[in-house]
């Protein structure tokens, strides 16, 4: 049994979508992350870091924190989405890491300096804005001539998915251009039956932790 702690962020959603791709059982437990929650000290306990997503596998008391070794924590553990060896071990884990190291931070700053910072500084938001339609435009290349990022669908892909959908509809209007390749597998992603149910019980456990306001 997993504990998997989150909220509904393009970070937040893959362990869920990993968890019902695998067919894992795992208790959802939402972590607020405008009110602070994910700073206060039981959850540094489980993420010094203070992020979601986390989670406590109860089979063996590890906690695992980073998305990124998340997703490869529970391949490992339900031997599946990750290759055992060879170069399509290897392409998946690039695929992995590019997720972590350049869509998460580069879209996710563009956000934070064209969205919500009080001070506009033009040169920072577009410093975020050309290298995420930049890293977008790598995902679209690589999927011109081929359904999933690293062979078979992988954890490549889930963890993809979250940035690369958020980063299609805030930058259309950016100069984002066609990404025709991964507009479609961001489609066959979403319309597994496991991505659906994963984003519809996030959605749920959102909508039941922070009520929207009539
Ligand atoms: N590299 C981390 C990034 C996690 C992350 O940035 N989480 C955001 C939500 S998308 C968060 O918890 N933000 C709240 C904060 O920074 O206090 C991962 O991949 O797990």
């Amino acid at each position: 049994m997993i504990d998997l702690y989150t909220w509904q962020t393009p970070n937040g959603e893959k362990p869920i979508l990993m968890l019902e791709e695998c067919g894992l059982d795992y208790d959802l437990h939402m972590v607020d992350i405008s009110t602070g929650a994910q700073k206060a000290p039981d959850f540094l306990a489980i993420n010094p870091n203070g992020k979601i997503p986390a989670i406590v596998d109860r089979d063996n008391g590890q906690r695992v924190f980073e998305s990124g070794a998340i997703l490869i924590y529970l391949a490992e553990k339900a031997g599946r989405f990750l290759p055992a060896s060879g170069p399509e071990r290897a392409e998946t884990f690039g695929w992995v890491f590019f997720q972590v190291g350049n869509t998460g931070p580069m879209l996710g700053q563009w956000h934070h300096f064209n969205a919500f910072a009080d001070e506009k500084i033009p040169y920072a938001i577009e410093r975020y804005r050309k290298e995420s339609l930049r890293v977008l435009g790598v995902l679209n290349d690589r999927l011109k001539e081929r359904d999933y990022l690293a062979g078979d669908y992988s954890i490549a892909d889930i963890i993809n998915f979250g940035w690369a959908r958020s980063g299609v509809s805030g930058l259309k209007d950016e100069g984002a251009g066609d990404l025709g390749a991964l507009k479609a597998w961001i489609e066959r992603v979403g319309s597994r039956p496991a991505v659906k149910t994963a984003l519809e019980k996030l959605d749920a456990a959102k909508r039941a932790a922070k009520p929207v306001a009539p």
